[in-house]
């Protein structure tokens, strides 16, 4: 047998006018006790209405903007009559199909109280400001949303409501983006204006999945970043033979295909260079095969083309595809799979400048090598100052694979490579 029951406003110490600022119910809903109906508001406190009873929704005579009082008629609940399990309720006993409406005691309702209580649980003390009804914090926080991340609200003045929360949600999913990781807290948004002109440009595609990317392996890797110089002096020496002997338009080699195949040759020696993390963090998977990204700076942003099988390639032939690949990238004419595979990535800013720089590690590889511009210098040999080319690396590792001294091993074989490139035929 089902009962009516209606659900009104019960006493909340004589307040002659509440605000309904929420209504979270509409008629067929099924509702459990304790569920939350409405949020009610009165000048010095915030409060959920919880249901009594269990049933489905049947009329709900409220909306947000009301104005209601002790007694006030919210909602009535189509309730079986095993549900109502208040004993000196009067029940009906007729065997109706049309409800009867029966009278229960009052929900009791919980102050702001419980506005407290979830501040308390919440790391981030600009969230105890957002403007949010208990039900709402805790919807929010069911979900893992900081209410406070949420700027304004649809509701009245500007009061955060559930499909604040839900959007917000929609958002951050959509954009990818790590905004509420590891409970930091954002970077406030800030209204330049005051200060002069400003424009607003629009980041490119690039732009906005590289920054997703970087930020995540920011907060993810336990990155350490070595740096050391390399004596190029004679490679520099051998490099500008080759480029004299090549006729006009015929792709230059750089420093850089020697930086490659230097670097190949470490992470034979150092299997752990050339692998990655398995994804529960148990497990080192080792690469057997050699493939190189290297960064391009493009109008559009950073992209990285990877050199496939960079062992087999001859510095002719790495220059060819550099060149290649660089122009496409530039073009934007890269193909994901021209991008996918890579064991470790090199940055070069060589043709650019700098003395030194931290590269971010491009996981789930393990380490990247950054350049920086090579300088001659004056370095002691022992019995006198020479000069010396002297080309600045960049070794950023991920601490949970490479510990401190293997990082400064692989850098010093490496040094080694480029200082004397005959140890590659080795
Ligand atoms: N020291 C001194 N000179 C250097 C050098 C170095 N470390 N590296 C390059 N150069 C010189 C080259 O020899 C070349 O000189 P010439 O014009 O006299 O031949 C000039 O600088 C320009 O080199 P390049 O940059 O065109 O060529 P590259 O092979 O060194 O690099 C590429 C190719 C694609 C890596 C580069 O063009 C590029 O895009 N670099 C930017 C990468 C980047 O943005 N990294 C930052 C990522 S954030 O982590």
């Amino acid at each position: 047998m089902t009962v009516l029951i209606e659900i009104k406003v019960p006493d909340v110490g004589n307040v002659a006018e509440i605000d309904v600022v929420e209504v979270l119910i509409q008629a067929g809903d099924v509702v459990v006790v304790e569920q939350t109906l409405a949020t009610l508001e009165t000048d010095k406190a915030s409060m959920d209405l919880p249901s009594s009873v269990s049933g489905t929704i049947q009329q709900v005579y409220i909306k947000p903007g009301d104005k209601v009082s002790e007694g006030s008629l919210i909602a009535t609940v189509l309730a079986s009559t095993a549900q109502v399990l208040v004993p000196e309720v009067p029940v009906a006993v007729a065997q109706v199909a049309v409800p009867v409406a029966v009278k229960i005691p009052e929900p009791s309702i919980q102050p702001v109280k419980a506005v407290a209580e979830v501040a308390v649980i919440n790391l981030d003390p600009t969230s105890r400001k957002a403007h949010a009804s208990p039900s709402v914090r805790l919807f929010a926080r069911e979900l893992g949303v900081d209410v406070a991340k949420i700027k304004t609200g649809s509701g009245r003045k500007a009061r955060i409501l559930k499909d604040d929360v839900k959007k917000f949600v929609k958002k951050v999913m959509a954009e990818g983006v790590v905004a509420t990781g590891a409970g930091i807290p954002s970077i406030p948004a800030v209204d330049f204006t005051p200060y002069g002109e400003t424009e607003t440009l629009k980041l490119s595609k690039i732009k906005r999945l590289t920054g997703q990317n970087l930020s995540r392996v920011w907060l993810n890797l336990p990155m350490v970043t070595y740096h050391d110089e390399a004596d190029i002096t004679d490679l520099e020496a051998f490099r500008n033979s080759l480029n004299a002997d090549k006729a006009k338009g015929e792709v230059k080699i750089t420093g850089l295909m020697f930086i490659i195949k230097a670097l190949v040759a470490a992470m034979q020696q150092f299997p752990s260079f050339n692998a990655s993390l398995s994804a529960d963090g148990e497990s080192l998977i080792l690469k057997k095969y050699f493939n190189i990204g290297i960064a391009v700076d493009t109008p559009n942003g950073l992209v990285v083309p990877v050199l496939r099988n960079a062992n087999t390639k001859s510095i002719t032939e790495l220059a060819l595809e550099i060149a290649e690949k660089s122009e496409k990238a530039r073009l934007g004419k890269l193909l994901p799979a021209d991008m996918q595979g890579g064991c470790l990535t090199i940055s070069s800013l060589g043709g650019i400048g700098g003395m030194a720089f931290t590269p971010i590690v491009n996981a789930p590889e393990v380490a990247i090598l950054g350049v920086t511009r090579a300088k001659m210098q004056p370095i002691w040999n022992g019995k006198e100052f020479v000069p010396r080319l002297m080309l600045p690396l960049d070794l950023t590792y991920d601490h949970r694979v490479i510990d401190g001294a293997e990082g400064a091993k692989f850098m010093a074989l490496l040094k080694q490579n480029l200082s004397d490139i005959r140890r590659l035929l080795l």
